[in-house]
């Protein structure tokens, strides 16, 4: 990053410099990189998180130890003299101090905004309701096979502020709705928005509210992809007249879709085929929409095919997406511990022929989990739920299939071994958050495929 370019543009877009009373609002992963951020552009700043022990905490101080943090709650104090609120994504901007303190004229902006404000590389940005790491992942690949040096994170894992560097020649970045919700520009090169269905519903005031947010990855000039599949995202293009827009989708006609040419199901371009379906090395229909997109973002940035067809052969599914843990008793289980709202668990029991056992339920966030139902009655035998939300999965699905109750991971393992039979398939693919018992969809995940092996052994 060159620092000078860097203060100047802080400056002019956010009134920021050394002089403002900066308040980094929230201390996980985001808030540290926005801590390393500031320190290098040599600003003062404090630090608060409603969490009595934020897990970053016990390093920030032994590093910083003269830096102001508040925990355990979101002090009047802390937010009083602030000019700038630097805001974590996990933190609702609803939240009572964060609206005083706005009210009273403070700015509020993320790390995206610092990132975008410090880069010079062009940008891309995917968001989605489901699919952005497996595309944000995809193009990373298809960039670094066409000889780019690329750095890929946001949502994904590595925070936007810690890939910047000055070798980087093209950032890939996931956003989220909440990273989303607090950018004012990000102008990306190319941009999509993946698709639309009912996810964090506990933050964003109904559906329409969360898919405005995430339309603000489109503020800038660059090229926005759509999915026509997808009605939500395809009635987005209408806002965009005079953009360069490319469309891609299995479904309606698009300039990046599937067709069959001289017997062989291909994915095209156009009139132009790139390679065949069969050879792409993931499961599901929606991962070819996801190859499509992928695709699509790739030509946006000018990558040649040929490149980005090998990436795609050579891409390796992320863990915890439908991921096979193992083959027991000709039972196959699958760890989709990753599908934390319904069109996640929907698109993986689309993919299926075979019977299925369905483990599902945690934190729900506020989804109508009646929609579901329709996919649970065609496609699953028998369901085994967990967590917090159970009940509204069990109220949805009214007794059309067999419904059992677990109260642990390894206790719903252990029930639907007992339910499967031989050519069965057992699919964790919870439609809900993994909060309310896990540390993570990692760590459920991870309880899984261990329950599973034991089961092996
Ligand atoms: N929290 C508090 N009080 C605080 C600060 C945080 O209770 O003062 C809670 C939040 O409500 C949340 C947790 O602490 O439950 C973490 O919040 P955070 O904003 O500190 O999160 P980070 O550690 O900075 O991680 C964030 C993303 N997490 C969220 O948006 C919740 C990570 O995405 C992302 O990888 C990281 O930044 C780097 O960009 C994770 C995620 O779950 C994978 N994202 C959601 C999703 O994909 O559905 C949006
Ligand atoms: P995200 O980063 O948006 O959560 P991931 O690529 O991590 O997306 O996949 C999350 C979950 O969504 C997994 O269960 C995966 O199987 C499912 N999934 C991936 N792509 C799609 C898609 N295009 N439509 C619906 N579900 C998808």
């Amino acid at each position: 990053m060159n620092i000078e370019t860097t203060l100047a543009t802080l400056k002019e877009q956010f009134n920021l410099d050394a002089s403002s009373k900066i308040l980094v609002v929230g201390l996980g992963v985001t808030g540290t990189a926005v801590t390393r951020y500031l320190d290098k552009l040599g600003f003062y700043y404090a630090i608060v998180d409603s969490r009595a022990k934020p897990p970053l905490m016990a390093d920030f101080i032994e590093s910083h130890p003269e830096t102001p943090v508040f925990t355990g709650g979101f002090h009047a104090d802390a937010f009083a003299v602030a000019s700038h609120l630097i805001v974590s994504p996990g933190i609702a901007l609803h939240e009572i101090p964060i609206q005083n303190a706005l009210a009273r004229g403070a700015v509020c902006l993320s790390d995206i905004d610092l990132f975008a404000c410090s880069v010079n590389a062009p940008i891309v940005g995917i968001t989605g309701s489901n699919g952005k790491s497996t595309v944000t992942t995809m193009v990373g690949d298809m960039a670094r096979q066409a000889g780019k040096k690329v750095g890929v994170g946001g949502n994904l894992g590595v925070p936007a502020l810690d890939l910047i560097s000055s070798e980087v020649e093209l950032y890939v970045l996931e956003l989220s709705s909440f990273q989303l919700e607090r950018v004012s520009m990000l102008n990306a090169v190319a941009s999509s928005v993946l698709n639309i269905s009912a996810d964090h519903l506990d933050r964003h005031a109904d559906l329409a509210d969360y898919a405005r947010q995430k339309q603000a990855i489109f503020r800038g000039t660059g090229w926005i992809v759509i999915n026509v599949d997808d009605a939500v995202v395809s009635g987005m293009q209408a806002d965009y007249s005079g953009r360069n827009i490319l469309t891609f989708g299995l479904k309606h006609p698009a300039d990046f879709t599937v067709g069959t040419v001289e017997g062989i199901e291909q994915l095209m371009y156009r009139q132009q085929p790139l390679m065949p379906v069969s050879e792409l090395p993931l499961e599901g229909g929606h991962n070819v929409a996801n190859a499509l997109a992928a695709l699509a973002i790739g030509y946006a940035i000018n990558l040649p095919f040929e490149p980005m067809c090998i990436a795609l052969r050579k891409f390796k599914s992320l863990a915890h997406r439908m991921q096979k843990v193992a083959v027991v008793n000709d039972v196959t289980w699958i760890n989709d511990s990753k599908a934390t709202n319904i069109g996640a668990c929907v698109a993986a029991l689309d993919g299926y022929t075979r019977p299925l056992i369905l483990l599902a339920g945690g934190d729900a966030k506020g989804a109508d989990m009646q929609e579901l139902v329709p996919t649970i009655r065609n496609k699953v035998k028998s369901v085994v739920l967990m967590g917090k939300d159970a009940h509204l999965i069990e109220q949805a699905i009214d007794g059309c299939v067999p419904v059992y109750r677990a109260t642990t991971i390894q206790q719903a393992v252990k029930i639907a071994a007992g339910l499967a039979q031989t050519g069965d398939c057992v699919l964790l693919s919870p439609a809900c958050a993994s909060i309310d018992q896990f540390r993570d969809y990692k760590d459920r995940g991870e309880q899984f495929s261990r329950a599973v092996l034991e089961l092996a052994s």
